[in-house]
């Protein structure tokens, strides 16, 4: 009978799985199994000699960057200051996982380095429907944790966003000091000196959850949403689309567009127009067509 397991971490073609009971153990890969990833349930085949992976079970989703397979939520992690956030690119995220079908969570971070004006502008996202938590990592109430805890029992979680906004923080923060190594911020050159650089799947047991730390990234894989209808991956633009004059509206210079209406009179925030069309804009220079 074969065996189960989850793939925590790949290094040099060399699987670390975590089976059934939660334990870790090695594996090589069949040659005929192709691009093996990070989250995969994967069935094996166990000698004295050796752990073989002979078959990856079906996919529920499929993250591009960081490269990461049956992800029930993402965190992204937004720091509020150091390092400045942009709409454009916490935006493009959602709209990423929103096409990819990965339900994100959004955790605002270093609270205690902003002021409530920056906080209160992005208080949108909540307004959109999105889970958001605004916190410091440095500080995490027991409240705070409990509703976090709460949210990924029974789940694979995967922690996403820009180098230095404080994903690895927030995983120690939750799950013991020294869970996974942080890195401190070099004054001079701002850029992180211990950043994360493997994509890792932890197993933790208290809350019987798996959960990944990612390597900081800037930006989405935009190929990935080269055939995707961007406005539908918008959520308030949805019950707005079939107001627009013509069917076909792209929300761009098309006369008499309800999405554009909504963005004058202040239904739709400029920000996330913006967003739209910085998208638009990405996504033609991959194809001159769109
Ligand atoms: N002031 C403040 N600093 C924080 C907070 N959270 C994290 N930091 C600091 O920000 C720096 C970066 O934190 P990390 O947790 O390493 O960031 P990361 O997102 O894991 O970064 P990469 O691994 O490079 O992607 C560290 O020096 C943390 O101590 C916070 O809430 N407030
Ligand atoms: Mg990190
Ligand atoms: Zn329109």
């Amino acid at each position: 009978m074969a065996l189960i397991g989850t793939i925590c971490k790949i290094h040099n073609n060399i699987f670390t799985l975590i089976d059934t009971n939660k334990k870790e153990l090695l594996a090589y890969k069949r040659k005929t199994i192709k691009n093996p990833t990070v989250g995969d349930q994967v069935e094996y085949e166990s000698s004295s000699q050796e752990n073989l992976i002979t078959k990856i079970l079906p996919r529920k989703n499929l993250i591009k960057k960081p490269l990461l397979a049956n992800i029930d939520f993402v965190f992204l992690v937004v720091a509020i200051a150091d390092p400045d956030y942009s709409f454009y690119i916490i935006d493009s995220f959602l709209s990423y996982y929103s096409h990819l079908k990965v339900t994100p969570v959004i955790i605002f971070n270093k609270n205690d380095l902003s002021n409530d004006a920056q906080k209160q502008k992005l208080k949108l996202y909540d307004k959109l429907g999105f889970t958001c938590f605004f916190l410091s990592a440095l500080s995490l109430s027991k409240e705070e944790k409990a509703s976090i805890f709460k949210l990924i029992n029974n789940k694979t979680i995967a922690f996403a966003g820009n180098s230095g906004v404080g994903k690895s923080t927030i995983i120690n923060q939750l799950f013991g000091e020294n869970f996974i190594r942080t890195g401190a911020i070099s004054e001079k050159t701002k850029k992180g000196k211990q950043t994360t650089t493997q994509t890792i799947l932890y197993y933790n047991l208290e809350h019987n959850c798996f959960l990944v730390d990612t390597p900081g990234y800037s930006m989405i894989d935009i190929e990935t949403l080269k055939d995707a209808p961007i406005d539908k991956l918008f959520p308030e633009f949805l019950n707005l689309n079939d107001q627009c004059k013509f069917d076909n509206c792209k929300h761009l210079t098309e006369p008499q567009c309800a999405i554009k209406q909504a963005t004058q009179n202040g239904e739709i925030s400029p920000s996330r127009y913006d967003s739209y069309l910085k998208l638009i804009d990405e996504l033609k220079k991959l194809k001159p067509k769109y």
